[in-house]
């Protein structure tokens, strides 16, 4: 079957996380990734937190599969000539370079033009214009800039980064779309175009809600779904809101049945406004449906924390899974707290394609996650992350390089 992105040629100069996971998922949809990475040692992620010796680490096979690798020292005259090739034969450069890197090594916006006016250079930074835009910027770092780190955690705790790189993977979604659309752009305008996605700004798209939540703070001076109402104080910023629901139906995280071995063993409950008295009846509250202390939405925001309390009594009583499968029969919302144990082993996980065993000459089999969006016409066949400088030969044969133009430039040191 043929995929959504055949025939796009993308010129892949990312490293580390953000930029890869990009390339990954355009790769995903069928477009022919090469990546460029420096000779002898290539992304850098190859070599770190690995697991077993000398093999590509998961950190660099699981942001890397369906590409090909092609090692080239781009400072050198000779590998900059094989860019220049490169670029002209590619529809899209996409690059995660430190600030002014590619400035740097002489491929500017106005020279990329020249090459390839066609070509869409598309760019993860840190920061967008401003202040911190010459910084370097980490996941962690994005995460406290863009308004997550604040308004994570607890209330007496200090302000928490997510395990979930919104940072890294989340401002490559939003670059995979950026180029996407200025591919489609292309199509009536016959002209390529600069695509920025910066880290700062990604994860604050992410934080929407808690900028909507800023300003109805300014407004009300109250947000009664937030934990700290109605016994604390609000300040003048949204203040970290522990596990409560980020939208109108109040949700919390409650201990189950082995909470007290398993650290996982916890659900998250939603006492969506609709199912309030099924709610009750699970519990054995029925007084509570009529009960004007408990019976609207509003009423109940006083007393939050006593109501979760109480279903707590009742969900310690059953595994997560067996109150999820109770709760369902209500259509209650709700969901466990897997494990990343637990994850890996998903039989449903696996049957949709999202979690997939590769297999890898070096490091044989693993896990992966495979790609999270399902096209019914394009579909994803996963398959392993390339060695350093596997088809640096392929690549360059179909630039036109012959043997020994292929061995000179081995022999320079420059592929
Ligand atoms: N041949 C020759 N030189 C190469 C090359 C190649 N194939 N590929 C890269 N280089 C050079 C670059 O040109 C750069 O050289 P100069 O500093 O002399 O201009 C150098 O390698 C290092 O690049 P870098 O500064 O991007 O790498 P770093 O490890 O120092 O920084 C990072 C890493 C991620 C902090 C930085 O790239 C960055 O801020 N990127 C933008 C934000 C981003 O994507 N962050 C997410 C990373 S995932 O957590």
């Amino acid at each position: 079957m043929s995929k959504a992105l055949d025939g796009v040629r993308i010129l892949d100069f990312t490293h580390v996380q953000s930029g890869p996971t990009c390339t990954q998922l355009l790769a995903w949809f069928g477009a022919d990734v090469i990546k460029v990475e420096r000779a002898g040692e290539g992304d850098a992620t190859r070599g770190q937190l690995r697991d077993i010796p000398d093999a590509d680490s998961l950190y660099f096979t699981m942001l890397n599969h369906n590409k090909r690798s092609v090692t080239l020292d781009t400072k050198k005259p000779s590998g900059k000539r094989v860019l220049e090739t490169l670029i002209k034969t590619c529809d899209v450069l996409v690059e995660n370079f430190a600030p002014g890197a590619l400035d740097r090594m002489g491929f500017t916006w106005e020279r990329i033009q020249e090459l390839n006016p066609k070509m869409i250079v598309a760019s993860v930074k840190g920061f967008g214009p401003g202040p911190y835009e010459d910084c370097k910027v980490y996941e962690n770092v994005a995460q406290c800039a863009g308004g997550a780190a604040s308004t994570t955690g607890f209330d007496d705790g200090p302000p928490m980064v997510t395990g979930a790189q919104i940072g890294d993977s989340g401002t490559g979604l939003h670059l995979a779309l950026g180029i996407v659309t200025a591919l489609y752009q292309r199509n009536t305008t016959g002209r390529g175009q600069k695509v920025l996605a910066p880290m700062q700004d990604a994860v604050l798209n992410l934080c929407r809600v808690k900028l909507r939540d800023q300003q109805r703070l300014e407004r009300t001076h109250v947000l009664k779904e937030y934990p700290q109402y109605p016994d604390s104080h609000f300040g003048d910023a949204v203040p970290r809101a522990g596990n409560a629901s980020g939208g109108g139906q109040p949700g919390w995280i409650l201990k189950c049945k082995g909470w007290e071995t398993d650290p996982n063993a916890y659900i998250y409950f939603i006492t969506q406004g609709p199912v309030w008295p099924a709610v009750c009846k699970v519990i054995g509250e029925e007084g509570w449906i009529d009960d004007e202390a408990y019976a609207t939405p509003a009423a109940r925001l006083l007393h939050l924390k006593p109501i979760f309390k109480r279903i707590e009594q009742w969900t310690m009583s059953k595994t997560k899974f067996e109150a999820m499968e109770i709760l369902n029969q209500y259509d209650i919302p709700c969901g466990p707290i897997l494990s990343m144990k637990e994850i890996a082993h998903d039989e449903s996980l696996r049957r949709s394609g999202t979690i997939v065993e590769v297999d890898h000459p070096v490091r044989g089999k693993y896990l992966t996650v495979g790609n999270p969006i399902k096209m019914s016409d394009s579909p994803t066949e996963v398959t392993r992350s390339p060695l350093l400088g596997e088809h640096t030969e392929e690549v360059l044969s179909e630039l036109g390089y012959g043997a020994a133009d292929i061995a000179a430039l081995r022999a320079e040191k420059v592929i």
